[in-house]
């Protein structure tokens, strides 16, 4: 059995897209017992809608893969909660955004085999019954402890099940840095200004800061060992996806508007702390921080 924790946008995706006998839900701590099914439509990339009931896994034991989609702020303690009772052997993929979280569950839990995957697959919910694979992407899956390693071949398979172009990357943190600095470049501004993606780009707010940010995150990545992109390379990445998604509501946007805490302390935030680690400055992402924590509940 595979099963899912987290039933965002993106678990109920890969939810849908497994063979529905071999997948199920973990159920939240303070869930109710006696709600057996966890049900939604699912519209495809092509269009075409189906009704999915999935139940809440009973018993953890025969788990063979555990899929974390929830908030990067949520998953050490959903981990902390459900690891306990699921077998050693069963590997963990977490689809966290931003950085931080990732490392913390796989220091927590050193001997299991953990790894991350980086996504570029589109979903969202336009309401509470119903999923919509918007995009199609591509699934970069990558281990983080020594135990994952021997296991990374056999979970692409797996996770290729559904259909989803995955991939198995050997060296996955690089990977997740492009994300971070993608997610670092847009997801603060259209929260800041509460607007799509795209209309950053003339936003003087943004065209006063990006050059700056983009230079912390240089030096940053330099002095990590991430890799030596020049500034302006990292600035036409963020704009080119700023552009490719101009109509998207980003997703700290949208945690805004919903009145759920951001994902902030593990993108701009993970950058300052990163910054105090390496003894490099990062005004820019600290002011980013700040003023998104203004906006939302912590
Ligand atoms: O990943 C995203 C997010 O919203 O978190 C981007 C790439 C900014 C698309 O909206």
């Amino acid at each position: 059995m595979i099963g899912i924790l987290g039933a965002g946008s993106l678990g109920r995706l890969w939810a849908a897209l497994f063979p529905q006998d071999q997948v199920a839900f973990l159920p939240r701590p303070d869930a109710d017992p006696a709600a057996a099914t966890l049900g939604y439509t699912f519209e495809s990339i092509q269009g075409s809608q189906r009704t999915i009931a999935l139940p809440w896994l009973q018993s953890p034991d025969d788990l063979t893969l555990l899929l974390v989609t929830t908030k990067a702020g949520d998953t050490l303690d959903a981990l902390q909660h459900w690891l306990p009772r699921i077998p050693e052997s069963a590997p963990i993929v977490l689809f966290q955004n931003g950085l931080g979280s990732q490392q913390a569950v796989a220091d927590a839990w050193p001997e299991r085999p953990i790894l991350a995957a980086s996504t570029t697959e589109g979903a969202n919910r336009p309401d509470a019954a119903r999923v919509v694979h918007a995009g199609t992407g591509e699934t970069w899956v990558g281990p983080l402890t020594s135990a994952a390693r021997t296991e990374l071949a056999g979970v692409v398979a797996q996770l290729s099940i559904t259909g989803l172009l995955v991939h198995a990357e050997d060296e996955i943190l690089p990977r997740l840095w492009q994300k971070l600095v993608v997610n670092a470049g847009i997801n603060p501004f259209t929260a800041i200004l509460d607007c799509p993606n795209g209309d950053i780009l003339a936003n003087e707010f943004f065209l006063s800061h990006i050059d700056p940010l983009c230079s912390e995150i240089a030096r940053l990545m330099a002095a990590g060992g991430i890799g030596t992109p020049s500034p302006e390379e990292l600035r036409q990445r963020i704009e080119t996806v700023a552009r490719n998604t101009a109509r998207n509501t980003s997703s700290m946007r949208g945690d805004i508007l919903n009145g759920r805490t951001t994902e902030i302390d593990f993108i701009n935030g993970y950058l300052v702390q990163l910054g105090r680690r390496l003894d490099i400055p990062t005004a820019v992402n600290q002011l980013l921080t700040d003023k998104v924590k203004q906006l939302s509940p912590h």
